[in-house]
């Protein structure tokens, strides 16, 4: 640091001391730190293996009740270049939920949002805001900000989902209201799947029903429409960078689910190896069906089903499946925080006609 003529080194010592103790702080010195180039994040690109995952759910339920409290028999992703801040990317808290027959999670809300994926089991329930909605394998549900939900399995199989909050961005704004239901399960005061009745089918709304809030009022995504409409547009349509990628869409608006998460249902069809790009969100993605690779700045994920994995901002990322078989994506994005703040950005890789080199290979 160059110092003016008359300066001394001395008189600089005191004059930064003098600052600390008034609780100021130079930028001069500090400058390349708060404005790098591009985003630098300390969120490492990671992959979770589906047989861990599920075989320390299964050990979680026979060690742990679910009692108020604890509130949930829930495993979160810890990301490695994060750890103790109980987050899977900077901003995405991912995890595995374990519910056994005859189990029920008690009623609670808090300001942080959710969705649920199921992953295994057909027919447990989450009721939000006084309404029963019947989960199966491939259904998203939606738990906006601030409302009650409780989860019941009245079945005979065990049943496993994916979490995704925007929990470690609401934290961090210091916005984090929780409540507990004064009861353990909340009443059921609305017909069965009374959402889905009214926007299930996504080309028809009620008239009278009017936006109320920034949350999607569809509560479940059913997996035989996700289904189909991937399906249709596999035959007509896909991207250069993510192939049959379709986001999930709240009915009123056209826009994300959630305020703070988009959620993405993606099919690789065999054989394809997409093209590089990057973005300034992040995304956590549950591998649905099928087996494949992602390579993350130039680190290769190899993928089977059941396994989650998290790409963080602004890094190089493309999909490959190279086997016969289709493969389906399932991902949860912070894009719509970085959208609504105008810090969306996205950049294709144009080196080496589109594709990274793959320099080392995720052993987990
Ligand atoms: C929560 O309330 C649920 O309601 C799941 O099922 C995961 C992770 C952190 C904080 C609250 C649920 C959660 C959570």
């Amino acid at each position: 640091m160059a110092l003016k003529e008359a300066a001394t080194v001395d008189a600089l010592q005191v004059f930064y001391t003098d600052l600390e103790r008034k609780h100021l702080a130079p930028l001069w010195t500090a400058t390349a730190d708060l404005l790098p180039r591009e985003p630098k994040t300390k969120v490492l690109p990671f992959l979770w293996r589906w047989s861990d995952l599920w075989s320390l759910a299964q050990r979680s339920g026979e060690l742990i009740p679910i009692e108020r409290g604890g509130e949930r028999r829930v495993l979160a992703l810890i990301n490695p270049g994060l750890t103790g801040r109980y987050r899977t990317s900077h901003t995405l808290w991912a995890a595995v939920q374990y519910l056994q027959p005859g189990e029920r999670a008690p009623a609670h809300r808090h300001t942080p949002a959710a969705i649920r994926w199921i992953i295994q089991g057909e027919g447990s329930y989450t009721a939000v805001d006084g309404e029963k909605c019947v989960m199966g394998r491939g259904d998203l549900v939606l738990t906006p900000a601030w409302s009650w939900h409780d989860h019941g399995n009245d079945t005979q199989e065990p049943m496993i989902w994916m979490d995704g909050l925007d929990l470690p961005l609401v934290n961090d704004l210091d916005g984090t209201f929780f409540e507990p239901y004064p009861d353990f399960s909340q009443p059921l005061t609305k017909p069965e799947n009374d959402s889905e009745r009214r926007y299930g089918l996504g080309q028809l709304k009620p008239t009278w029903e009017k936006q109320l809030g920034p949350a999607s009022p569809l509560l479940n995504y059913k997996w035989n429409q996700t289904s189909e409409a991937l399906g249709r547009l596999a035959g007509s349509g896909a991207s250069p960078f993510d192939d049959v990628a379709m986001e999930f869409i709240n009915p009123h608006t056209g826009g994300p689910v959630l305020p703070t998460m988009a959620c993405w249902i993606q099919l690789i069809r065999p054989g394809i190896r997409t093209r590089a790009h990057r973005q300034t969100n992040s995304a956590v993605y549950q591998v649905f069906e099928g087996s494949g690779a992602t390579i993350i700045n130039g680190k290769r994920f190899d993928w089977k089903k059941g396994d989650m994995f998290v790409v963080p901002p602004w890094s190089w990322h493309e999909h490959a499946n190279p086997t016969d078989a289709e493969a389906i994506l399932f991902s949860i994005q912070d894009t719509p925080v970085m959208a609504a703040l105008g810090l969306y950005r996205e950049q294709a890789y144009e080196e080496n006609g589109g594709h990274q080199e793959v320099v080392s290979t995720f052993q987990g």
